[in-house]
Formats: structure tokens, C-alpha cells, sequence
């Protein structure tokens, strides 16, 4: 890679504006340091056809070379897992890094054919009755113990149904999904990293009326949204805050004492151009211990039919503390020392650096100002959203307008705000193209390793074969170890992936399972049910009459099904249960019923069960879906439904 690469005339770069980068020392921002209401609109219309004339350099960055950094020979294993948001597929995909190869996908939210998941009897319990068809899935977060990733949970939001679920890393299995009361549209999530997972902090992003029955729409007053800790190990709601504006994303200190959310409605506004008005809106600071105890001493309430406890943390609350920051901000990061969280400034082309010590300092009453635990606020470019860090003091600002990574010292942003003359941005690295969230290896623990970067884009345009109207998103993997940033790979993506975590393997070593545990409690209600009907799975195949429900028990062993046939009467209540006794890892089989909608997969030592109504007479054979052996298309059989 040439050192002129990431000197590409940036992609949707401000005309004229000056380009500050760590040779030329240039840092005059002043003319861009606050996007008024006008630039902002562009920025919101942005997807609307006005970047697509913004981008004229993207050709130069074709002729870019692919280093060898990734390259994971046949038969290596990846040294990271990354775990991926699947974005509106309501999903999460595991990828390996460096290669970026996708390993598995794992679904959470939406019905997926593959696994039978919302089909199978197992995963309805997951999702619950009548579960919506999918979700808006942004934040995957692994939960941690001392602030170090302990391999047990991913958490993760959905934004389009206000739900928060649970993936079990040893199976990576979704077990759990909740709905979140008083509140609309989960969007930043994060976990408590001390002493443990612990509470996820969950941010509703809309406010609504409450009670939101259908009478109001323009009652401000009405409107609010709340701030929620869920217990990880229960997955039931420990408590929520009632808070002024909304809130975006939020994380965690390294102490347990505190939480932040940034917010970008302080204006409670309902239109676009309501939420641009402030030049400032905040960055909320959650008092935990505080919470805990007005929780404790009943200093709470609860709305409608929820039980709750809501703590009111509005303005003027000592459970609280907004901290004015420009402007509309997004991103909401702590970094690993465990000294600072930074607010990434969207509209504002700056980072805010909030002091945790100093937040120590204001709750204790030394401080005066909200604004006093502002430690820098460096001006980084235009539409800053995410930032991430490497451990050695760097920290790795995503710019949406600029279509940059910029690399920043913390330090040196520090005093440069006490007024010292220093240049804090190290490197402007172009990206392609408009990035979201970016994320560094183990960046978001004590463990942050400093080797990758990967920068979640937007938009990939030309960068790929087109596929047509929609076009892929583009994740790109940057070398961070060294002191410059280097473009390594491209990765096309199914869209949107907003957000992804990077973890060492030795996190998930010896943890994950290659075979399912039959005690495993994922399916310990079918086998429950099976005892009631005196089967043992592992051995029995046999079909139970129970009036009109009937429970078909088969074995699965390559290449064939306990059952060679079985017989049910038109409108029977069938449930079929599966249990796969191959003992060798990787010999998944599957369950799909002809014209019956019906497949599931079952891996080694596992049972999954479907029920559905015979409602169609005549023969129906069911077939393996997973290739399992040589004699796989024989692996088949017969249910009768007689009329
Ligand atoms: S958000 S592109 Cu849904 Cu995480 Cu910032
Ligand atoms: Cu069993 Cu294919």
C-alpha cells in the first residue's frame, strides 16, 4: 500500500475545506466546528442522491492493493472471532478475523428455514407467542467480569420491536428475548463491565405518550423515554430512569458506579428539523449505587401495567447528570484505561472526553458546572459517530461526511484544551464509504490489543460487482498495530451490519460446544414431555395417540430416521420429535416435511420438535435437509394423514 493512499481526495470531503492531516499539522476546523441547521438537513438527506455527487475519488481507491495481513492459509484458524450485528435480517453472523470470512450465522429475531428457528417447538419458547416476523438488530455486546470479556452471553437490541435478547456463547444459541415496558425502539446497548454482566444497559431511543392509548399526539408534556438495566443473569428489569430527550447509544465506566447514554433530542422535538435546533444537547450520566438505592428505599413509581421500577432522573435528579455536548451526538464510548467516556459529536465535527474522576468529583459536590467534567473536546471532522480505541493511549474516530477514520491522541487532546499548542490527530485514513460504527480488537475491555480496526461503511458503491438497486455494505479491516493505519481488506456485507465486537479466541477457547450436552436446558421441555409419555429418546422411536394430538418419537442416525412411516388422521395436532444419536461432531440432520412448511436441523446429541395440524390428506415424505452421508437423498420416509 502506498503511503498516497490515505491522501485519496476524501469521498464526500467539504469543498474547500481545509484537510487537517498529522504531516501538515493543519488543524482549522473553525469554519466547519458547527454544522448549522442547513448543512445538517444535508447530512440527514444524505442517502437521498446528494453523496452520490459527493464522490468523485472513489475510483482512485480501486487501484489499491490487497496486503497478506489477512490471509488465514487452509486449514488455520482465525485468531478473533468477530461478533456481527445482521442489522434489519434481525440476526448475528460470526465472522473470523482477520480473513473476514463468515463462520455462522445465528438467528435471534427472525424466522430462519435453515434451523427451524420459529418453526421448531424449542425456539417458539425463545421467541415467545405470536413473536413479529423480524427485528432491527445494531448492538452485540459479550459480557464481561472486571472489565474483561467472560466469554458466557452476547446481548443484543432490537430497535423495530423494543426487545432485548440473549445469545448463549457455548451453543451460540438465542435463549432468552424480553420486551421492554414503557418504551419504544431499543437502540444502544451495552453491558456492565464491574464487578460483571451485571446489568445490560438498554436506551429507548422515541419518546412516547404515556399511556400511549391513542389520545395524544401533541401533548409534549406526555412524551418521555426511559433508561433500562436489565439483570443478565435473569434477563428480568431491574430498573429504569425516566430521563429528559432521547437517548442514542450508551456504555459503562470501569468501575460499576456509572453509566452514560449520549442524547440528540434535548429539544423533545417530533420533526427533523426540531431535533437539529440545539447547538448543544447531552451526554446523560447514570449514578448506579444512587438508583440502587432510591430503587431500595421505594423512592420509585410504575406506569400502566408494568411493575417496574421507575426512577425519575429528569433534570434536577441527583441520580443524574446531563452534561451539555455537541451536538445531537451519537456514539457514546469508554475507554479502556478506564479514565474517560467519549460523546462523538455527529453535527458537531467534534469528540466530547468526559472525565469519570471528575464525574466522581461533580456527584460529590466539588464541582459546580455539568460542563466541569469535560476534560477535550478535539475537533476530529465532519460527522464523527464512533470511536474506538487501541490500549496505548490512540483513539479511532469514525467520520460519516468525511469518509474517514481519523487516529487522535487522547492525551494530547487533552491539553490542547488547557491550551497548549499540540497537533492530537496522528492520521486521517479514507474509508469506503460513510462509516458507522468502527470497532478495535478487544478495544471495548482492560484487553484492548491494538492490531485491527474495522471500520463498519454505509455505502460500498463501486467497490464490488453490481447486484443491482441495493448494494452491499462494506466493511473494511485496517491494520492498527503499527504507528499508521493500513487498509487491508474489503469485505462486502448483507446490509447493515451497524455494529460488531472483535474477541480473541482464547475467550471462546474450551467454552464452546462441539456436541450438544442432552441435559442441555434448550430442549429440557421436550424431553421432559417425552418422559411423561415413558419414551427414552436416545433408543425409541414410536408414535403416542393422546386424543387428537399425537407425539411421533424418531431417532436419527446417518442414514436413517428411527421411523420408517407413520400414520396421523386429517386435522390431528402432530408434534414430531427428533433426536440425532450420531455421535460424530458435524453430522447435522434435518426434519422437512413435504408441503407442510415444516424443516428443522438437528446437530449431534440434540432434539428439536415442530407441531403442526395435519390438515392436508395423503402421503407426505420427510426428508434430511443437511447432507449428512452417501446415502443422504435415502434418508427419507413416510407420514400418512389419512382423511
Ligand atoms: S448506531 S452508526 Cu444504531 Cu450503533 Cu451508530
Ligand atoms: Cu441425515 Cu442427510
Amino acid at each position: 500500500m502506498s503511503e498516497q493512499d490515505d491522501r485519496i481526495e476524501g469521498a464526500a470531503r467539504t469543498e474547500g475545506a481545509p484537510q487537517d492531516d498529522a504531516e501538515g499539522g493543519r488543524c482549522g476546523l473553525s469554519r466547519r466546528k458547527f454544522l448549522g441547521v442547513g448543512a445538517a438537513a444535508g447530512l440527514a438527506g444524505a442517502g437521498s442522491g446528494l453523496l452520490g455527487a459527493m464522490l468523485p475519488g472513489a475510483a482512485n481507491a480501486r487501484a489499491r492493493g490487497r496486503a497478506p495481513e489477512d490471509y488465514v492459509a487452509p486449514g488455520q484458524l482465525d485468531e478473533y472471532y468477530g461478533i456481527w450485528s445482521g442489522g434489519q435480517s434481525g440476526e448475528v453472523r460470526i465472522l473470523g478475523l482477520p480473513s473476514m470470512r463468515e463462520l455462522m450465522r445465528v438467528p435471534v429475531f427472525q424466522p430462519d428455514f435453515t434451523i427451524g428457528w420459529g418453526i421448531t417447538n424449542e425456539s417458539k419458547r425463545v421467541l415467545g407467542p405470536n413473536f413479529p416476523m423480524g427485528g432491527d438488530l445494531h448492538h452485540p455486546h459479550v459480557s464481561q467480569t472486571d472489565g474483561r470479556y467472560d466469554g458466557r452471553y452476547i446481548f443484543v437490541n432490537d430497535k423495530a420491536n423494543t426487545r432485548v435478547a440473549r445469545i448463549r456463547c457455548d451453543i451460540m444459541r438465542t435463549d432468552r428475548i424480553i420486551e421492554i415496558p414503557n418504551a419504544q425502539a431499543i437502540h444502544g446497548l451495552r453491558v456492565q463491565r464491574v464487578p460483571r454482566t451485571g446489568y445490560v444497559f438498554c436506551n429507548a431511543e422515541f419518546r412516547v405518550p404515556h399511556p400511549n392509548d391513542g389520545r395524544d399526539l401533541d401533548d409534549p408534556k406526555k412524551y418521555f423515554t426511559v433508561f433500562t438495566a436489565i439483570d443478565g443473569d435473569t434477563m428480568k428489569i431491574a430498573w429504569q430512569v425516566l430521563v429528559d430527550g432521547n437517548l442514542d447509544n450508551t456504555d459503562a465506566d470501569y468501575s460499576g458506579k456509572y453509566a452514560a447514554a449520549t442524547c440528540y433530542n434535548s429539544e423533545d422535538a417530533v420533526t427533523l428539523a426540531g431535533f437539529m435546533r440545539n447547538e448543544r444537547d447531552w451526554t446523560v450520566i447514570f449514578n448506579i449505587p444512587r438508583i440502587e438505592k432510591a430503587v431500595k428505599e421505594g423512592r420509585y413509581r410504575t406506569i400502566g401495567e408494568s411493575k417496574v421500577p421507575v426512577v425519575d432522573g429528569r433534570h434536577g435528579s441527583d441520580l443524574t447528570l446531563y452534561v451539555p455536548t455537541p451536538k445531537s451526538p451519537h456514539g457514546c464510548n469508554a475507554t479502556p484505561d478506564g479514565k474517560y467516556v467519549i460523546a462523538n459529536g455527529k453535527l458537531s465535527p467534534t469528540c466530547t472526553v468526559i472525565s469519570w474522576e471528575k464525574v466522581d468529583q461533580y456527584f460529590a459536590g466539588k464541582l459546580k458546572h455539568p460542563r466541569d467534567v469535560v476534560v477535550a473536546e478535539p475537533e476530529l471532522g465532519l460527522g464523527p459517530l464512533h470511536t474506538a480505541y487501541d490500549g496505548r493511549g490512540n483513539a479511532y474516530t469514525t467520520l460519516f461526511i468525511d469518509s474517514q477514520v481519523v487516529k487522535w491522541n487522547i492525551n494530547d487532546a487533552i491539553r490542547a484544551f488547557r491550551g497548549e499548542k499540540v497537533n492530537y490527530i496522528r492520521q486521517k485514513l479514507d474509508v469506503n464509504f460513510q462509516p458507522g460504527h468502527n470497532h478495535s480488537s478487544m478495544g471495548e475491555t482492560r484487553d484492548a490489543d491494538g492490531k485491527w480496526l474495522v471500520s463498519l461503511n454505509k455505502f460500498s458503491k463501486d467497490r464490488f460487482l453490481h447486484v443491482g438497486p441495493l448494494h452491499p455494505d462494506n466493511d473494511q479491516l485496517i491494520d492498527i498495530s503499527g504507528e499508521r493505519m493500513k487498509l487491508v481488506a474489503d469485505a462486502p456485507v448483507y446490509c447493515e451490519p451497524h455494529d460488531c465486537v472483535i474477541i480473541h479466541r482464547r475467550v471462546f477457547d474450551g467454552k464452546v460446544r462441539r456436541i450438544w450436552d442432552r441435559k442441555d436446558p434448550f430442549f429440557a421441555e421436550t424431553v421432559a414431555q417425552a418422559k411423561r409419555d415413558g419414551i427414552v429418546l436416545e433408543r425409541d422411536s414410536k408414535v403416542i395417540r393422546d386424543g387428537r394430538k399425537v407425539r411421533v418419537y424418531m431417532t436419527s442416525a446417518a442414514p436413517l430416521y428411527g421411523l420408517k412411516e407413520f400414520k396421523v388422521r386429517k386435522g390431528d395436532e402432530v408434534t414430531v420429535t427428533v433426536t440425532n444419536i450420531d455421535k460424530i461432531e458435524d453430522l447435522s440432520h434435518g426434519f422437512c416435511l413435504a408441503n407442510y412448511g415444516v424443516n428443522m436441523e438437528i446437530s449431534p446429541h440434540e432434539t428439536s420438535s415442530v407441531t403442526f395440524v395435519a390438515d392436508k390428506p395423503g402421503v407426505h415424505w420427510y426428508y434430511c435437509t443437511f447432507f449428512c452421508h452417501a446415502l443422504h437423498l435415502e434418508m427419507r420416509g413416510r407420514m400418512l394423514v389419512e382423511a
